[in-house]
């Protein structure tokens, strides 16, 4: 079939197996491939004798701590989407909105006897993600996709939604975490991030714009994906957006959380890790692309203080990732999977690179798109 089968960690095979056998899903397991992008859960093509695939996610309880609030959460929002494209073919409708798969006895979420939770959802086939974008019509296409996405969530009630990740996009909390990790950090690594602190200390200010703007309520919170980074997009084979995947940190928040790292991924012309920094510069047409397909969508309920503050949110974004990055190697790598010492420095540089490369556009980015 073309996959390689590989053992991961103390994962087996008989082991998902077993795990995907708690789940009313249809065919006979064949075998699974580890979708390896995410850098805080476990992700698995399970692969049957005939299709339909499914992906299996070990929810990571370290990071999330209330998980059966998460997943209430997402297959909520994946019910409240599927309700409003009701009108579209079924076959269409299973490729634009995740479904999730319940367990023999009717639960969203499988508990396993070491406390980890899973969940089943069925696989998108035919389907293409990007890491980078390489031509204009992905970035319209990926701006009208997460704009839908805003656009179909807004009459969902937010409060209604557990916060999985309490200040998960707030400047403050991040901020406060970098500094403790500054008390903690060691010689050496401290050495390597110096710069970078500096650059950390010089934005600081107008990296808290946008959470001053929230607290004091100009801004208003919404339903928001907020990890809407390309590769969580799913395009057709003919590069037409279909569908938001790794609803995991849907909560309340701002809009500019999710058009800004969707900015912050696409308008990258290298990937988020690229240690040749000569590759990572900021595309200012995709950029353009971008914001005409995610305004097609929403710019009908946008507040013009929403509008006016989108080229902020594509710096804010960029910052919080060099930021939490830069935190997590100050402390010793305890956050995000690394797969070498310095690879969370090396995502900090790249993501302070392309806030340089954004700065020399920046006048640009404010005029509206058109
Ligand atoms: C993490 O695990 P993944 O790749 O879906 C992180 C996001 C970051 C992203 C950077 C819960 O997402 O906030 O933007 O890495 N998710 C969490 O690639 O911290
Ligand atoms: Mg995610």
């Amino acid at each position: 079939m073309g996959f390689t089968q590989q053992n991961f960690g103390n994962m087996s095979a008989e082991k998902l197996k077993s795990i995907f056998e708690q789940f009313e899903h249809e065919g006979e397991f064949y075998t699974y491939k580890e979708l390896a992008s995410g850098h805080i859960n476990d992700t698995y093509l399970m692969i049957t004798k005939d299709k339909p695939y499914y992906v299996l996610q070990r929810i990571n309880h370290g990071v999330f701590k209330d998980v059966p609030g998460l997943i209430e959460n997402k297959v909520s929002i994946s019910s409240h989407i599927r309700e409003k494209l009701k009108y579209l073919p079924k076959v269409q409708l299973d490729r634009s909105v995740l479904t999730f798969v319940k367990t023999k006895n009717g639960r969203s979420f499988y508990q396993d006897e070491e406390g980890n939770y899973w969940n089943l959802m069925y696989f998108i086939d035919d389907s293409l993600t990007f890491e980078t974008v390489k031509d204009k019509e992905v970035a319209y296409e990926g701006g009208k996709l997460f704009g839908e996405f805003l656009n179909l969530t807004s009459d969902f009630d937010a409060s209604k939604l557990t916060e999985v990740i309490p200040k998960f996009h707030d400047m403050s909390f991040r901020y406060s975490q970098f500094q403790s990790a500054l008390r903690s950090v060691s010689k050496e690594r401290l050495f390597k991030a110096e710069s970078y602190i500096d650059r950390v200390i010089e934005l600081k200010e107008e990296m808290h714009i946008l959470q001053n703007l929230k607290e004091s309520g100009d801004i208003k919170l919404r339903v928001t994906h907020n990890d809407t980074k390309i590769s969580n997009a799913l395009f057709a084979e003919d590069h037409k957006g279909l569908c938001v995947i790794d609803t995991d940190t849907i909560m309340p928040g701002i809009i500019h959380y999710d058009f800004g790292d969707a900015i912050r991924t696409i308008c990258n012309t290298a990937a988020e890790d690229e240690t040749n920094l000569d590759l990572v510069a900021f595309n200012a047409d995709y950029y353009k692309a971008y914001t005409k397909g995610f305004l097609e969508k929403m710019e009908a309920s946008l507040t013009p203080i929403e509008l006016k503050y989108l080229p902020l949110a594509a710096k804010t974004m960029i910052f919080i990732m060099a930021l939490r990055f830069l935190t997590d190697y100050m402390n010793d790598d305890v956050y995000y999977k690394t797969k070498y010492p310095e690879h969370n420095l090396d995502r900090a540089k790249n993501q302070f690179k392309l806030i340089e490369s954004l700065n020399e556009h920046y006048e640009d980015l404010k005029i509206k798109a058109n």
